[in-house]
């Protein structure tokens, strides 16, 4: 059986000021297409590793939009919530809305069985962000794929300093090896990758966004991957269509500011970073990387600990 493997997709109702496209028709023809495919494959199932909306606080019109394009596509996502999905861990949660609604299962420690034409079994485990690695049971290795889906911060590069993702990434391949998984599918991270440890493979298929106009997400082509259950690796990656990035973005002397004398001053220290993103860490991270005093970084780290505040990417 074939399956889709799809990232972050971080839906949003409201185009950031750095974009000149209008996000809400980009990308629901990204989503459209990633549905395309999935029918052309003829694939038993679709996975999405979490940030499927870029925040809890989504309008209803998107989380309707997208019940209704499931709905009329006769396709249940299977996957699990990112810490975009949710509220510093609130039960509120959008995702849940989608659930609620039969087009997005979200996984669990309990695993959703599906048979292949083959009568061989396909397990799907999820994790969701902040959620605990639990003990599978023994797997009969004849006729199970073991798929897990996850939200957590594996990758294959440390993307700030002192970032867990490569530390992670080596917890998440020995969890996958001594628990017989097949394949981990993995978001947070929003650049693509594949690893491989001893019978399995950690795959990222990188972010549907491109979530600010740094190097990186200018660089990164928006693509989607089918996964065989059966050889048990990536049978094709598919870039999808998407407009290039002079197209999509505006750049610095384009982007209207606010009258606001003090929004303007944040706003025009994140231009200059370059790096504007959708997460409100990395915007302040741009912005005190700009020269603010050490004690002055004391006060604002303390501060987001006592909230809570757990963003990564
Ligand atoms: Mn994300």
């Amino acid at each position: 059986m074939y399956g889709l493997l799809v990232g972050d997709i971080h839906l949003l109702y409201t185009t950031p000021l750095f974009r000149k496209d209008d996000i809400v028709v980009t990308q629901r023809y990204k989503v459209q297409q990633s549905l395309d495919i999935y029918k052309k494959y003829s694939c038993g199932f679709y996975c999405q590793p979490g940030d499927f909306f870029d925040t809890p606080m989504i309008s209803d019109i998107i989380k309707e939009q997208y019940i209704r394009l499931f709905k009329s596509s006769n396709v249940i996502l299977h996957g699990v919530e990112g810490q975009h999905d949710k509220y510093m861990r609130s039960e509120q949660s959008p995702l849940k809305v989608l659930d609620a609604a039969g087009v997005y299962k979200l996984l669990n420690t309990t695993p959703v069985i599906l048979n292949d034409e083959n009568e061989k079994i396909i397990e799907l485990y999820g994790i969701g962000f902040g959620e605990e690695f639990f003990p599978m049971p023994p797997k009969n290795e004849a006729n199970v794929c073991r798929i897990l889906v996850i939200h957590y911060s594996a990758g294959i590069e440390d993307i700030y300093p002192g970032a867990p993702y490569t530390n992670d990434l080596q917890k998440l391949m020995k969890y996958g090896e001594s628990n017989s998984i097949d394949l981990i599918l993995v978001g947070d991270y929003h650049w693509p990758f594949i690893a491989e440890y001893r019978n399995g493979l950690v795959v990222n298929v990188g972010c549907l966004t491109r979530c600010s106009r740094a190097k990186k997400n200018l660089e990164l082509i928006p693509s989607v991957y089918v996964y065989d259950t059966i050889s048990k690796t990536i049978f094709e990656k598919i870039a999808l269509d998407v407009a290039p990035p002079e197209d999509i973005f505006r750049f610095e002397d384009e982007v209207p500011v606010s009258e606001n004398i003090d929004l303007k001053r944040f706003i025009r220290a994140m231009q200059r970073s370059g790096e504007n993103s959708v997460s409100f860490l990395n915007n302040l991270n741009a912005v005190l990387k700009q020269g603010v005093d050490d004690s002055t970084k004391d006060i604002i780290f303390k501060a987001i600990q006592e909230v809570g505040y757990e963003e990564k990417v």
